[in-house]
């Protein structure tokens, strides 16, 4: 009986990493990460009012902690971009634009028609977070945070857990705006957003946030580098043809064009392989996994996740938008 006792000790005892519950706890999940530093990398150069964005999204982010954001309904502050950021803008989504017809997946281009009717999305203007947000709460549960530039993986994972995407607001320099390595709400707006708008995209998402809760960092790197290889980077397969759902191709005219070239390889989606797939994170890939559906990347995606060691599950309320944690028989 003694031996029984302890070792259910042990297992109540085993440590993991702290993780938010409640949705205004994702206040604490705001740890950012630096790639790159503006002043010293001169290849990748952002718009001084674009700093100043950057800067403003510190100061939000301190407000917003204090205030509880989200369960206070705080809006969404909006940004007033000046006439060179808007022809950045401007000049991405018209070449995009065109290009979506023929290479982006049908939920992206049926979710882009909407927002171009009820978000302000049009070639002269930036759409304010706050709209967006409003827009994405209605179709999918899904809501949008302001972040000051790019997050550590265990804190952007986890607030995928309570359908909440961060996202950056400054836009990109107006010397490269066909590819950038850092996220900008150029890739946020046109890439992100119009795919959170699919209710199966949607649900896939949360299962990467729910999985990510209180894992090892072993398990934070691969559910991270499997998040590159799908939501950010990923094909799928419709009508006998191969079109992009990936945010960092649907964003990135350069990138999107040679995704589908004869140039890449291309591999049929494993959760498994695509976990631990080297990548880099400055240039074009050269390796895209396809997925055969929405679908069926979630139910693979699924039988990866209960392959992942943890000492307790968890479960999303939907109600009090908290997790539910079930200690493991
Ligand atoms: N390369 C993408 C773009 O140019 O929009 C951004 C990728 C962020 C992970
Ligand atoms: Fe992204």
């Amino acid at each position: 009986i003694k031996r029984i006792a302890e070792e259910v000790r042990t297992t109540k005892e085993v440590k993991f990493h702290w993780f938010p519950r409640k949705i205004a706890e994702l206040d604490k999940c705001h740890h950012l990460v630096t790639k790159f530093d503006p002043d010293l990398d001169q290849d990748h150069p952002v718009s001084i009012p674009c700093l100043q964005h950057h800067m403003y999204g510190c100061l939000f982010q301190h407000v917003s902690n204090a205030s509880s954001f989200n369960l206070s309904g705080e809006p969404i502050p909006r940004v007033e971009y000046t006439e060179e950021e808007i022809g950045t803008w401007r000049e991405v989504y018209s070449t995009l634009r065109d290009l979506y017809n023929t290479h982006a997946c049908s939920e992206h281009l049926e979710a882009f028609r909407l927002l171009e009717r009820h978000c302000g999305y049009s070639p002269d203007n930036i759409p304010q977070l706050e709209d967006v947000s409003r827009f994405l709460k209605e179709q999918t549960g899904f809501q949008l945070r302001p972040v000051a530039g790019l997050l550590s993986a265990r804190d952007f994972l986890a607030s995928l857990a309570f359908r909440v995407f961060q996202c950056t607001q400054y836009i990109r320099h107006a010397s490269s705006p066909m590819h950038s390595p850092e996220p900008d709400c150029v890739h946020e707006l046109l890439g992100h957003v119009p795919m959170l708008a699919d209710r199966t995209f949607a649900q896939f998402s949360q299962a990467i946030g729910l999985a990510s809760l209180g894992a090892s960092e072993e398990d934070i790197e691969k559910l991270s580098t499997m998040y590159w290889f799908t939501v950010e980077f990923g094909l799928c397969k419709q009508g006998g043809a191969v079109k992009a759902y990936g945010a960092g191709l649907l964003s990135s005219y350069g990138e999107l064009v040679h995704s589908l070239s004869d140039e890449p390889e291309r591999r049929e989606f494993d959760p498994e392989i695509a976990a631990v797939q080297p990548y880099q994170d400055q240039n074009y890939q050269s390796v895209y996994f396809v997925s055969e559906s929405f679908a069926d990347a979630k139910e693979k995606l699924r039988t990866y996740v209960s392959g992942i060691k943890r000492p307790f599950s968890v479960r999303f309320d939907p109600y009090t938008c908290s997790i539910e944690v079930l200690d493991n028989p």
